[in-house]
């Protein structure tokens, strides 16, 4: 496996950061979690976008343009000769004496890609769903680092998840201070009811998910059904006919069980199964390409969404 750090790429064993960087420090950092299908990266303008937006919000120069990151996810696709992967973009603070003042590092930002095999839920939870519990983590307001910002800051979200873990559950959903659904520690969440499907809105305290941006998309253009943004109480989730989680690496999953609730029928509903059906079908066939195109025409590059 090779990995880049700041230019170039060294063997996994090699790939290190110093103890001094204040990613590690201080957790003073951003990253994105990235996916590949099929030699394509999946939604990579849209995953950069949000990598400059969580950089701008942490006042973080990137270490390059956009663009020039863009050349080194694509080469970390490729010099691992991955077709299906995961890749983690990770960009730190930097190199920097102790304390938090972000001007001692001074030769500014450390950017490193993980390209990796992936590693998914087993196939048949997505036939019988995940089950979740509440988390008793609250999901931080708007006035602190807001939940958008995709920061180096995941504590609350492990926790919270180690919450679900030890209840025998595969999620946790944190509530944010009104008592409201935000999101899960690592998906954003949706419900259909009478054929609506709602979704916290970002004022709720998420992650602006691009799976989430997807999956609205592909149910108003395929299942012809507008996805409704509004504050949730878990009781909607309770009473709901499905409820499903989005994310990168869930793709889009069923959620049949919550607090010790059966949900709707106790396994994945026929709306949640269309959709991962259609997201799988858009997955495949959509994405940047990291390989040149055969001379075929296989494989022909496809525009990044
Ligand atoms: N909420 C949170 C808190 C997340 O961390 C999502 C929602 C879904 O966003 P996307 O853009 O993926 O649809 C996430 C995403 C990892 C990993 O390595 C975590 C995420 C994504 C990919 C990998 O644990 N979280």
């Amino acid at each position: 496996m090779k990995i880049y750090i700041d230019g170039k790429f060294y063997d996994k064993d090699e790939a290190k950061v110093s103890v001094f960087d204040h990613g590690v420090l201080y957790g003073d950092g951003i990253f994105e979690g990235i996916r590949a299908y099929n030699g394509r990266v999946f939604r990579l303008d849209d995953h950069l976008k949000r990598l400059a937006d969580s950089a701008n919000a942490i006042l973080l120069k990137l270490p390059l343009p956009i663009p020039d990151i863009e050349k080194a996810v694509l080469e970390s696709v490729r010099i691992n000769g991955l077709k299906d992967a995961y890749i983690r973009l990770v960009v730190t603070r930097g190199v920097g004496d102790l304390g938090l003042d972000m001007r001692k590092c001074h030769q500014g930002a450390t950017l490193f890609i993980i390209a990796d095999k992936i590693e998914l839920y087993p196939d048949e939870f997505y036939e019988k769903g995940l089950t979740l519990v509440t988390s008793t983590i609250r999901q931080k307001g708007l006035d602190q680092v807001t939940p958008s910002v995709k920061s180096l800051n995941y504590l609350a979200n492990i926790m919270a998840r180690a919450e679900a873990t030890a209840a025998g559950a595969q999620e946790a959903i944190l509530l944010n201070a009104q008592g409201h659904v935000s999101e899960c520690s690592g998906d954003n969440i949706f419900f259909i009811k009478d054929g609506k499907i709602f979704t916290p809105p970002t004022s709720a305290g998420i992650l602006i998910g691009v799976t989430r941006e997807v999956v609205m998309e592909l149910a108003e253009t395929k299942l012809g059904i507008k996805v409704i943004e509004r504050n949730f109480p878990r009781y909607d989730l309770y009473s709901a006919d499905e409820v499903f989680l989005t994310g990168t690496g869930a793709e889009v999953i069923a959620a049949v069980r919550i607090d010790g609730r059966a949900i709707g029928k106790g396994a994945a509903g026929p709306l949640t199964r269309l959709l991962i059906k259609h997201f799988r079908e858009y997955a495949k066939s959509s994405g940047t390409p990291a390989y040149p195109a055969s001379p075929a025409g296989a494989g022909r590059p496809v525009p990044a969404k």
